[in-house]
């Protein structure tokens, strides 16, 4: 079987099997949309984690151990900012600071950030398309006791340690699906799509929460197949542990599915979780065990490969 995938990705992790996709899958048929909910403009630079994570993996340039920037980082730059009395909180390296430079400019001279992720990406060698959720600034905020936050002052400066309430994006409704996310929905060769192993309430929900997407993803009538980002009980990485908790759900992944009812159809679980398929299957879901932990690029490769038999799809 061939047509077109289209995968849903967050930072880190959903990065991770975005990268094994683009392994398995021509450049023609794969297209994922990133969340951007994640941006900010931080020092006069709009940084994009989430699309970096994924613009780095494809590249080989992602620090697998840091899990966020580029390897073999400098810091000389921050270094500076801080003898200027800049602000410390968010450390942006020498390699990454280049791209947030190259695309701040080109976005205040007009380009979309579809335009110049394209730009960026096929500069760096990337033959696959990667898209950000929305060319309109969605911002994911939380709320804390201290009222709104916004995302990376949750994430980073106060290191997710505030208990959350509530969780919105700001410029939604409002925000129209990039021209590559609407294409990829719109094709009439989309054959699946892949919801990869990202923070629901973080990195998903603001893609989600694009005008029309949610409802576009539920009206399709192709395989729609989830990567839990949970292993063992916990999150690999990240706060959503900590956030299931604070927002009242249990954390397992009768809770994944919960959230994600009425769009994905394939949930696929870790090894370690192997004692709650059969509840999922209870809840009218498919169930893979497989493992779901990402340790290299034959990790990766092999759960692209798990992700997309679950969904029918052939790679030969
Ligand atoms: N995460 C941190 O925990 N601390 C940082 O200083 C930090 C800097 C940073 C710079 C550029 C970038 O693209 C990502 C960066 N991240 C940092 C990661 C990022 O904040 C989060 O991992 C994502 O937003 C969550 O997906």
């Amino acid at each position: 079987m061939s047509g077109h995938v289209l995968a849903l990705s967050g930072g880190v992790g959903g990065a991770k099997l975005a990268a094994g996709l683009a392994a398995v899958l021509p450049p023609g048929q794969l297209t994922i949309a990133v969340n951007t909910g994640d941006d900010f403009e931080h020092l006069g630079l709009t940084v994009c984690p989430d699309i970096d994570s994924v613009v780095y993996a494809l590249a080989g340039l992602n620090d697998t151990v840091r899990g966020w920037g580029v390897v073999d980082e400098s810091w000389r730059a921050m270094e500076m900012l801080g003898r200027l009395g800049e602000a410390q909180w968010f450390n942006l390296g020498d390699r990454d600071l280049a791209m947030h430079v190259a695309r701040s400019w080109r976005l205040r001279a007009g380009e979309s950030l579809s335009d110049v992720t394209a730009r960026l990406t096929g500069a760096l060698g990337i033959a696959h398309r990667v898209v950000p959720m929305s060319d309109a600034p969605v911002r994911t905020q939380v709320e804390t006791a201290e009222g709104w936050l916004d995302f990376q002052h949750y994430f980073v400066r106060e290191q997710c340690r505030p208990v959350a309430r509530a969780i919105r994006f700001a410029g939604t409704p409002g925000a129209a699906p990039s021209p590559g996310l609407a294409e990829a929905l719109a094709r009439p060769d989309l054959a699946a799509v892949v919801l990869c192993p990202s923070n629901p309430f973080l990195s998903v929900d603001p893609i989600l929460a694009v005008d029309g997407v949610r409802e576009q993803l539920a009206a399709l009538s192709v395989p729609f197949v989830a990567v839990s980002p949970l292993v063992g009980g916990k999150a690999i990485k990240g706060p959503l542990a900590k956030l299931l908790g604070e927002l009242g759900r249990t954390c397992d992944n009768r809770a994944i599915a919960t959230h994600y009812a009425g769009l994905v159809e394939h949930l696929i679980i870790d090894e370690s979780d192997r004692a709650e398929a059969e509840g999922l299957r209870a809840m009218g879901l498919c169930a893979t065990i497989t493992g779901t932990v990402m340790c290299d690029a034959e990790d990766r490769e092999r759960l692209a490969r798990v992700a997309l038999s679950a969904a029918r799809y052939g790679t030969g």
